[in-house]
């Protein structure tokens, strides 16, 4: 596989530069800040690291709403820390992606403040400007032009008093979707992408890019949806995934990747999306993506009630959701593999343990999913084992999500106590705390007051700490990475799971013609026996080659197949 591209063999890394470091005591993490702790990257080996944005930006959705594409936000830094950023990133081999936040812009872009100036501006059609249901009046409950819920509680649109007309947010109220059936957005937009390619950037992950093409009928009109349980229409099947995705994707590609000689790494986030779709999106002879983030294994522990109504995992069904994308995407197109981003709780607290096994949690959580194929990434922190933020009050949360739910819980009858339970397990600001560093104040991810609370436990759960200890989550997460470029079998090897429907044991297999890999992984608190024969590993060479496990003293088989795995214990083995 000589000719394959080079992220098949990479580790991304993703920061979220708010939280990462802060280099001027302001509270809030910056470029500057990523720049001096390049170091603690280069040593863990990644070799991409996607940049959550930086762009100019009101900060109502902590920079995911973009009012200016080719700037950077003070906040942040200057575009001259960006360019050094990318400079010394690339002195490390390691290439900087960027966040592409093109479904919506700032309600304070220009290019949003020009289009609701007035019905007839210009710019109007960047935008999704409709009138109110006919036979309402605009502004009554009811006379939104659909009956849309937005992602982030209430109405997926906004009335314009000044133009009495709506516009479309599936987002927050300040994330106005713009109109990609408008050719001059396609065009502005793919001009941008280009302008940061010339700047160096290594290419870009597409924030809810299945969503860009809504179900529209030749008259403008937009289709009501089914009801979901908070009385809101669900518009997913209007927009999800919709009728001109591929030609805008292809269109991008060739507008954007094409006129760039290189290889960038391209991948959709694409919430919703199906094995199928996620097919076509990155079958290589399709030119649209590389790979795209899939949301089914994050959804496996959300209740009726959705996100914040959790319910216990039962792992059989993880391993056979993360199976079923292997099988899906082997012959055609790649996977993107992660338990954690700025969006989800820290998976040592939702899937391991983060009291007495924290540090074996993590480690055996972090070899299953590397040892999966496709191009895995791993959160700013997740390294380090950090848990969740164990905020216990309202007043400690800072996301938009949270919040608007916060404020809509009364009216679903949701019990103040159930709230704050289902926000402590899932508050997509449990992985937004700043990274610990060391053992100072905060962490010392600030000198100064962080702009939200810091995650308990820095005084023992820190990359300080981590990089000084052999036996660390860093250390063990260092290894996958380093496995991953040294060893093929874990870059192309077939994947077969063994025992699907056991509760705490993952086992599985990676195969090439040269060798094989055993991966066996203990998901609970208890000793777990495991009988080689039953999984039909009796044959074959025997399992005496470690490749990488989560103790320093690996559990080995005995003289009669038979291998007892500690507590959270996991281990490969590499056998010819
Ligand atoms: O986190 C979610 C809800 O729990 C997801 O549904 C999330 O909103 C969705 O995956 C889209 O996420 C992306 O776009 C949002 C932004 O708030 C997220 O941070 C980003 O990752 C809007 O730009």
């Amino acid at each position: 596989r000589a000719s394959r591209p080079w992220w098949h063999t990479a580790v991304v890394y993703q920061v979220y530069p708010r939280s990462f470091a802060d280099s001027n005591g302001d509270g809030v993490g910056d470029i500057p800040g990523i720049t001096a702790r390049l170091d603690h990257l280069d040593e863990l080996g990644v070799d991409v690291v996607w940049l959550s944005p930086v762009y100019r930006s009101p900060h109502d959705d902590n920079g995911y709403d973009i009012s200016d594409y080719t700037d950077v936000d003070p906040a942040f830094g200057t575009l001259a820390d960006l360019d050094e950023l990318i400079a010394e990133a690339a002195r490390r081999d390691i290439g900087v992606v960027m966040d592409l936040v093109v479904n919506h812009t700032s309600d304070e872009h220009p290019w949003f403040e020009e289009s609701r100036s007035s019905t007839d501006s210009a710019k109007r059609d960047w935008y999704w400007w409709r009138d109110a249901k006919p036979g309402t009046t605009a502004g009554e409950p009811g006379a939104e032009p659909t009956n849309w819920g937005s992602f982030f509680s209430g109405s997926a649109w906004q009335l314009d008093e000044a133009t009495g007309q709506y516009y479309l947010h599936l987002f927050s109220r300040k994330q106005p979707d713009l109109n990609w059936e408008n050719p001059e957005v396609r065009a502005e937009i793919y001009a941008m992408m280009r302008w940061w390619l010339k700047r160096g950037v290594a290419g870009f992950r597409m924030d809810v890019i299945n969503l860009i093409s809504k179900r529209v009928g030749r008259d403008g009109s937009l289709e009501d949806g089914a009801p979901r349980a908070d009385g809101w229409g669900n518009g997913f099947p209007q927009y999800v995934d919709g009728p001109r995705m591929h030609a805008f994707l292809a269109e991008m590609h060739q507008q954007v990747f094409d006129a760039f000689p290189g290889t960038y790494l391209t991948v959709g986030e694409t919430p919703g999306v199906t094995l199928e779709q996620a097919r076509a999106y990155t079958d290589p002879a399709n030119r649209e993506v590389d790979m795209v983030f899939q949301f089914e294994h994050m959804g496996l522990d959300h209740g009726v009630g959705g996100k914040f109504d959790p319910r216990p995992l039962h792992l059989p069904d993880l391993k056979a959701n993360l199976a079923r994308w292997q099988d899906g995407l082997a012959e055609t197109g790649w996977n993107a593999l992660y338990w954690n981003n700025h969006d989800q709780p820290r998976i040592v607290s939702r899937w391991g343990d983060d009291g007495e096994h924290r540090v074996v949690s993590a480690k055996t959580l972090g070899t299953v999913l590397h040892l999966h194929r496709g191009t895995p990434y791993v959160y700013q922190g997740e390294e380090l084992g950090m848990p969740n933020a164990g905020f216990t009050s309202l007043e400690q949360y800072r996301d938009l999500e949270s919040l608007n739910h916060a404020a809509d819980a009364e009216r679903l009858g949701i019990d103040p106590e159930v709230l704050l339970r289902g926000l402590a397990a899932q508050s997509r600001d449990n992985a937004r705390t700043g990274v610990a560093w060391d053992g100072g104040p905060h962490g010392g991810f600030t000198t100064g007051e962080p702009w939200i609370g810091s995650t308990p436990g820095w005084e023992h759960t820190n990359a300080e700490a981590a990089r000084a200890d052999q036996g660390s989550v860093f250390h063990h997460y260092r290894r996958l990475i380093e496995l991953r470029h040294t060893d093929p079998v874990v870059v192309d090897g077939e994947f077969a799971l063994l025992a699907p429907e056991h509760e705490e044991l993952w086992a599985f297999t990676r195969t090439t013609a040269e060798a094989q890999l055993v991966v066996l992984a203990n998901l609970s608190g208890d000793e777990l026996a495991v009988d080689l024969a039953e999984l039909g590993l009796a044959e074959g060479a025997p399992l005496r080659d470690v490749a990488v496990a989560s103790h320093a003293e690996a559990a080995r088989p005995d003289g009669e197949g038979r291998l007892v795995l500690r507590p959270w214990e996991s281990v490969v083995f590499r056998r010819a």
